[in-house]
């Protein structure tokens, strides 16, 4: 072999290294016949309401037997201790059980017309950071406002929720209304500091997450670009949060900041933050040290197993189909979404890592749409407080798959992390920071383009 020719051979692999090394994803890569199986071998063919709700093919009898305990523990209502079952709600708490705000295995909503806070929930911290760089808690209220108590005991404050319109015109000159939330915090039971700081949050879908779990890292860091070095005006940065299990940093992926490393760090934050139920990786009631605190010197009010079927029932949930893919409007908008950029974060395709340990979930094929990193969407949706390595402007790329059944699964098309979105239309209009050009873009988009950007996002 001649010099010039392995140097050709160097040079063509090293530019290959350099294409695969920078965040910018070719969506000609993806084919049509693949994109019909969102989630590769876990995918469903079902639009009824039952669509988020599907065991992952291929588990074994024991498996299957941990999925369905933690089915039935997801649906559990728990109540005030003693009980015989289902005991250790509170003292303080958002909600009686997971389903409540992960309604079909699907998403929350803010309250409509007066509704109560129930699928929705505020993260709190006042400036200044916990041992481990995550926020640092209000004194008195913690790292989330529980505004229900059982009987006997109080509610750390209520939430008032208004809104204010925002005027805005599209590049053909047609009107649209946007709605801004303003949050007021009432009835605290003791004093808030001034400086607390507020984070609205609906409760995100839940299927699929065991297959997002499964992606490695190395393949979420190399779409990473935090300062910008291929200047196209989008980062993308990965979290790092406390993983208490392994007493590690770990690259953080669920949540709207991404700020839990594990569907069983999340699955258990959520039983003691969101219900008062202890468990071994959260044991400390999360009104310890308040006046609600119920003094009792219980034991962990979840056990060890139940936590784990839950974690295991969010690992193994299916995700639907895509429909609709071969219609021609579906594809011109796959086209658009891919031409304005949306695609930029919203990244269709990973695979997963093999996993000769889960080989449920090993190796496949899927179609999230999301890098799992964090963007600055700009002012207009920015929360104003840092989680972690997430600062105040940033959110995590939320997954689109499913997100076309929303409206039959539950009811609703409220979007975002706070709900604010009355319809995916609005959703859109909402991106600023990082994806500002991408929707200016589709702002100017024709009616009929926008129209098929939104039959592409329908068929997801
Ligand atoms: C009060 C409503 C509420 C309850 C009750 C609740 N959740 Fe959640 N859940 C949320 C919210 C809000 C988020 C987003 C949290 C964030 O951004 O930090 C979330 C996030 C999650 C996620 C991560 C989803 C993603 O896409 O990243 C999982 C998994 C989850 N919850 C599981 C559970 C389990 C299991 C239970 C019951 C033990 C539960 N949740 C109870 C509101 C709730
Ligand atoms: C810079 C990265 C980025 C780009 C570019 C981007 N998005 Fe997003 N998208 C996000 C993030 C982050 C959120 C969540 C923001 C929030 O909840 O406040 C989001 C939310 C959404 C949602 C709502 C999802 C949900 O579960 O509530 C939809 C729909 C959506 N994007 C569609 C699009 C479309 C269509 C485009 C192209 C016009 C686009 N996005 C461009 C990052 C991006
Ligand atoms: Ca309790
Ligand atoms: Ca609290
Ligand atoms: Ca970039």
């Amino acid at each position: 072999m001649s010099i010039k020719f392995k140097f050709s051979i160097v040079a063509i692999s090293l530019s290959l290294l350099v294409l695969n090394a920078c965040r910018k994803y070719d969506p000609a890569y993806v084919s049509e016949t693949e994109e019909w199986f969102s989630g590769g071998a876990q995918t469903f063919f079902d639009e009824t309401i039952t669509g988020f709700d599907h065991i992952f093919n291929g588990l074994s009898p024991a498996e299957e037997l941990a999925h369905e305990i933690g089915d039935k523990a997801f649906d559990q209502t728990f109540v005030t201790a003693p009980a015989p079952l289902n005991s250790g709600l509170g003292p303080i708490y958002n909600n009686v059980s997971c389903v409540s705000c992960h309604v079909n295995d699907g998403r929350g909503k803010p309250p409509v017309n007066g509704e109560a806070l129930s699928s929705m929930l505020f993260r709190l911290s006042i400036p200044g950071v916990n041992p481990h760089g995550g926020p640092n808690p209000v004194p008195g209220f913690g790292g989330q406002l529980q505004p229900r108590a059982i009987a006997g005991k109080s509610g750390e404050a209520d939430v008032v929720i208004s809104y204010s319109t925002i005027n805005g015109t599209y590049g053909d000159g047609t009107p649209y209304v946007l709605r801004q939330p303003v949050y007021t915090l009432s009835n605290p039971y003791t004093s808030l500091p001034s400086d607390v700081m507020l984070s609205p949050r609906v409760a995100p879908p839940v299927f699929g997450l065991g297959l997002l779990e499964a992606i490695s890292e190395y393949d979420i860091i190399k779409y990473a670009d935090p300062s910008d070095a291929d200047g196209d005006g989008i980062s993308g940065k990965a979290n790092r949060v406390w993983d208490v299990m392994s007493r590690s940093f770990k690259l953080g992926r669920f949540g709207w900041k991404a700020g839990q490393p594990s569907l069983i760090q999340q699955s258990a934050g959520a039983y003691n933050e969101d219900m008062g139920v202890t468990n071994f990786i959260f044991p400390m009631e999360s009104s310890f040290d308040q006046p609600q605190y119920d003094q009792l010197n219980d034991d962990v009010e979840l056990s060890d197993s139940l936590l784990h079927a839950v974690a295991f029932y969010m690992q193994t949930l299916g995700v639907p189909a895509r429909r609709d893919v071969d219609v021609p409007e579906v594809k011109e908008g796959k086209r658009l979404f891919n031409q304005i950029q949306c695609a930029s974060c919203h990244i269709a395709r990973h695979v997963t890592a093999s996993d000769m340990a889960f080989p449920s979930r090993s190796n496949q094929k899927i179609f999230p749409y999301t890098d799992l990193l964090l963007h600055d969407m700009g002012p207009g949706l920015a929360d104003n407080r840092p989680e972690a390595d997430a600062n105040g402007y940033e959110w995590r790329t939320p997954a689109l798959w499913g997100i076309g059944l929303t409206r039959k699964i539950n009811g609703h098309e409220y979007f975002l992390h706070d709900g604010r979105a009355r319809n995916m239309t609005e959703a859109i209009l909402w991106h600023g920071g990082e994806a500002e050009s991408s929707k200016e873009k589709f702002r100017n988009l024709s009616a009929s383009e926008r129209q098929a950007v939104l039959k592409f996002l329908e068929s997801l």
